[in-house]
């Protein structure tokens, strides 16, 4: 619709790349006072004080993969979307991967493989992961497909690459639903793009896989649905610190402690807040609110700087922060590309 304009495509793929770069300064940090994320963001703004480009890390670089796989194969394949991640991690190794996630790029990259999806499934003694590694690349699926349908289906198949645990995958068919809904202004009403998320994600746990991986997890029967309810009572509270928030939704490396608590940060920045600064538009107060949550910083900022991004547009993103981003540029110009994707899509195509 006329809605999914160039400038929230842009506004989502070059925030996801912005988040992760400034996130990076953070990630793994316990407790991070709102003054020094105010201060990492300032320098950006200052060519003095500036360390220079920040660099993407594992986030950006698979996203980067699944971009240029859709773009080049006119859709999902996922034998080319495999060859891109493992040939990724093998040029440049060294860009903050999950511990474990690297056993399978390695084995994605045997020419003997016949099953793409066999060493994810792998993983952690045959569970697979529940990373949010899934999740941290997601946002292009929604950039490429206007039909919802295809959005689940190809974030859900894309993310179990890599991670084939439940609460992985269905972390990154949240991410990119949130994207998707973005992309098309629902999140002017957030209560009922909150709704929305809840309903889209009833149906994705109904099934048994979700039910066995909750339940040897020991989480409720379908987790997302459970921490989106989470989001939703503290979207309602006048109040909320950054304590609860940690304690609520989470902050950490698992798609369930850190793709609901992405969506909280867009929805609670939506208004100004009293610990951000009062010149911060909506796009910034998400990022550095994201940022002084601690904890997976860079992927959390990723995750909700794509959301954000598709609501508000590439406008509201300062100019002096995508300065310093490597792949911004790239983000920029990919984000049309995609855009004429999913407009061919729309057109049956
Ligand atoms: N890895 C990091 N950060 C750590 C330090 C990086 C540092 N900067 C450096 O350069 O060394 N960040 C990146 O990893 C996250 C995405 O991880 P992904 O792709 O999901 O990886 P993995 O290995 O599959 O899962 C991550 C960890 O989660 C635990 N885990 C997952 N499934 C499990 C299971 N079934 N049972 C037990 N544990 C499980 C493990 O500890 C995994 O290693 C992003 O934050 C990205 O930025
Ligand atoms: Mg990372
Ligand atoms: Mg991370």
């Amino acid at each position: 619709g006329p809605a999914a304009s160039l400038s929230r495509f842009r506004g989502a793929l070059v925030a996801a790349v912005l988040g992760d770069c400034v996130g990076g300064e953070f990630e793994g940090a316990e407790e991070v006072p709102m003054e020094s994320v105010l201060q990492h963001l300032s320098n950006l703004d200052d060519e003095t004080k500036g360390s220079g480009i920040l660099e993407y890390s594992d986030d950006t670089a698979m996203a980067r993969c699944v971009v240029q796989s859709l773009l080049t194969r006119v859709g999902f394949d996922e034998q080319d979307m495999a060859r891109r991640f493992a040939k990724e991690y093998s040029m440049s190794p060294g860009r903050g991967y999950g511990s474990g996630v690297i056993q399978v790029l390695k084995k994605l990259s045997s020419p003997q493989l016949s099953d793409v999806y066999q060493p994810a499934k792998d993983q952690f003694n045959g569970r697979g992961s529940f990373g949010n590694g899934g999740a941290m690349r997601a946002a292009p699926f929604a950039l490429a497909f206007p039909d919802p349908a295809d959005v689940k289906r190809c974030a859900r198949q894309g993310a179990m690459l890599t991670h084939s645990c439940s609460l992985g995958y269905n972390g990154a068919v949240l991410q990119a639903l949130a994207v998707h809904l973005s992309l098309q202004g629902a999140i002017d009403k957030p209560q009922q793009f909150i709704s929305r998320l809840i309903t889209e994600m009833e149906e994705v746990e109904s099934n048994d896989e979700t039910r066995n991986d909750a339940r040897i997890l020991k989480e409720a029967e379908k987790p997302f649905c459970e921490r989106l309810h989470r989001v939703r009572d503290l979207m309602d509270r006048s109040t909320v610190s950054i304590e609860e928030v940690i304690s609520e939704l989470g902050n950490g490396i698992a798609a369930l402690h850190s793709v609901p608590t992405a969506i909280f940060c867009v929805l609670h920045c939506l208004q100004p807040r009293e610990c951000l600064p009062a010149n911060y538009g909506g796009l910034e107060r998400t990022i550095a609110y994201s940022l002084a949550l601690g904890g997976d910083t860079d992927t959390i900022a990723c995750m909700a700087g794509a959301i954000a991004g598709a609501h508000y547009g590439i406008e509201a993103i300062p100019q002096s922060w995508i300065r310093c981003c490597e792949g911004a540029e790239d983000a920029h110009v990919n984000a049309e590309r995609l855009r004429m994707l999913y407009h061919r899509s729309s057109q049956g195509g």
